[in-house]
């Protein structure tokens, strides 16, 4: 069977797309001929994309959402109508089965497929469920597989939402890894999947699952060196947060020292404030860790509480003192205005961020609702008794949140948010903030500077690129 899986990209800068690499892997190794077109990197994509389904005559497509949007306001973009025409392209080219997976798709299952007219969608892990769907395809018969969804015109059906996400991240491809790393600056690997916490806007748990699957360190260290082996320097790990389980994170960490890779290596990860110590840190940074991004949120106490961390401030502080110790750069990822948010906690995250100075900041305005999360049942309580205070985006006719939906605090009032955004501005390290003008880049990720400096050939992180630029 031939299996064309097509990457529907997002913002710049393009990213290796890790969740095709594992599915390649799995439909090779079950002796599929199986290609790879990713849109991000292929210009014109639509004609390249037309010309190669034309040759390859796939009898199934693959295609990954990635990014369903940018997750940003008040810029908002949607990547849905690009995932639309790609659908469009294969239909007109080819008339076979088409199956969308990924992040992007996994948040929003039913509109997503009805909206793209794609013929089946695959909640979470896309593995084993793909490498199933393909079998029974293979044989002109409907996938009917739990996580499986199948449109019949505009119904939509699913034997359940979803199949419980048990496994670990397996083997992967290496697709254009070293494109990726000149375009992009960074490679990329995962050593866990899922996280087990409940932090209201999140949408981790609902799309990779609560059940922290890790994988065995000798394999994450065996796929760093073969990155490595590519003159892959600089490796972003793709876990939810890296340190969920400290024990398994610490053992990864040996493996690494113990083959020797820790000096042909950078890696950045996202990670939680808590359960870090000198030890860890230490190793953490003999290993080649050269930067972290902490999810924080806040330096309210009322806040974390109502983002409901599993952190407080007193262990972002203790986190943050450690890594000035090691010298190990860290940026913190924080909120304006989530639900509660008031001048007087906007001050408190200022001072805090005062008193601990960390590399950076990155601020989002406002949260992104999504389906399956405490916040989207909070959003569509008030919706219900009729309340729109606080809602921004598409709040009406939007039932499954396909369209963008933001929520920020109803207790701040514009003025208020440009005030803190010009104290923010005014802290004495780099600050990245969203613009209040709709017409205005969705992320600092998108800025000249950025793309300037990854054309010189800076490497790494890319907030760590542009704190040092
Ligand atoms: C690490 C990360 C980053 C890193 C990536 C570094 C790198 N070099 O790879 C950085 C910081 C650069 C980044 C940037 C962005 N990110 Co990001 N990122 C992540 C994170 C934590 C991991 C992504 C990953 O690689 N996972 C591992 C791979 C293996 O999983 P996967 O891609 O999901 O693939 C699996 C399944 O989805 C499925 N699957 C995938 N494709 C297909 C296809 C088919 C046919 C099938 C059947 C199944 C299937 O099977 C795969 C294997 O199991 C996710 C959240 C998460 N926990 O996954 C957010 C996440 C994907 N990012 C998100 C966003 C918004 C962005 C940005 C748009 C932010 C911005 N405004 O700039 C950019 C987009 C970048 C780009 N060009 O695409 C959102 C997307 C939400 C949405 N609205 O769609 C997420 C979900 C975070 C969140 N909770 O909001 N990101
Ligand atoms: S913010 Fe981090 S800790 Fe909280 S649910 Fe999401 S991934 Fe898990």
């Amino acid at each position: 069977m031939r299996i064309l899986l097509v990457h529907v990209g997002g913002p710049f800068p393009p990213v290796e797309p890790l969740g095709l690499e594992h599915i390649a892997f799995t439909l090779r190794e079950a002796g599929w001929n199986v290609r790879i077109f990713d849109i991000a990197v292929n210009h014109p994509w639509k004609e390249l994309l037309a010309r190669k389904v034309s040759i390859f005559r796939p009898h199934l497509t693959g295609v990954s959402i990635r990014n369903a949007d940018d997750c940003t306001w008040p810029h908002c973009q949607s990547y849905a109508p690009l995932a639309r025409q790609v659908v469009q392209i294969l239909k007109k080219t080819i008339d076979t089965p088409v199956v969308l997976g990924g992040c992007g798709y996994s948040i929003f299952p039913g509109a997503l497929l009805r909206y793209t007219r794609a013929d089946y969608g695959v909640v979470g892990d896309g593995e084993h469920l793909m490498l199933r769907a393909s079998a029974f395809l293979a044989k002109g018969e409907n996938p009917g597989l739990p996580g499986v969804f199948c449109r019949k015109g505009n119904r939509v059906f699913s034997l359940s939402q979803k199949e419980e996400m048990r496994g670990p991240p397996g083997g992967r491809i290496f697709h254009q890894s070293r494109l990726y790393y000149r375009l992009g600056g960074q490679g990329n690997a995962e050593a866990s999947r899922g996280c087990p916490y409940g932090c209201i806007f999140c949408v981790d748990p609902v799309i990779k699952g609560t059940i922290h699957r890790k994988k065995p360190p000798e394999e994450v260290a065996e796929e760093l060196e073969s990155l490595t082996r590519r003159w892959i320097a600089h490796v972003h790990m793709c876990d939810s947060e890296f340190n969920i389980d400290p024990e398994h994170l610490h053992r990864v960490l040996d493996e690494i020292l113990r083959r020797g890779i820790g000096n042909k290596l950078r890696w950045y990860a996202y990670m939680l404030p808590m359960m870090l110590d000198w030890d860890l840190v230490r190793l953490m940074k003999y290993s080649g860790c050269e930067g972290i991004n902490f999810t924080v949120s806040s330096g309210s106490e009322k806040m974390l509480n109502a983002y409901n961390h599993p952190f407080s401030t007193d262990d972002v502080e203790r986190t943050a003192r450690l890594f000035q110790r090691t010298g190990i750069p860290f940026m913190f990822d924080m909120i304006v205005g989530g639900p509660g948010e008031t001048v007087s906690t906007l001050k408190e995250t200022i001072k805090f961020l005062k008193k601990i100075s960390p590399t950076c900041v990155g601020f989002a305005l406002g949260l992104r609702v999504y389906p399956g999360t405490p916040l989207a049942l909070l959003v569509t309580e008030r919706l219900k008794a009729g309340e729109t205070q606080g809602l921004y985006g598409y709040v009406h006719n939007n039932p499954e949140l396909l369209r963008p939906l933001f929520y920020i605090s109803e207790h701040l009032k514009e003025e208020d948010i440009k005030n803190a955004l010009a104290e923010l501005h005014s802290l004495p390290y780099p600050v990245f903030a969203p613009s209040l003008k709709k017409a205005s880049p969705h992320a600092y990720t998108a800025s000249t500077r950025l793309r300037k400096a990854l054309e010189k050939g800076y490497k790494g992180a890319h907030w760590l690129i542009l704190a040092r630029n």
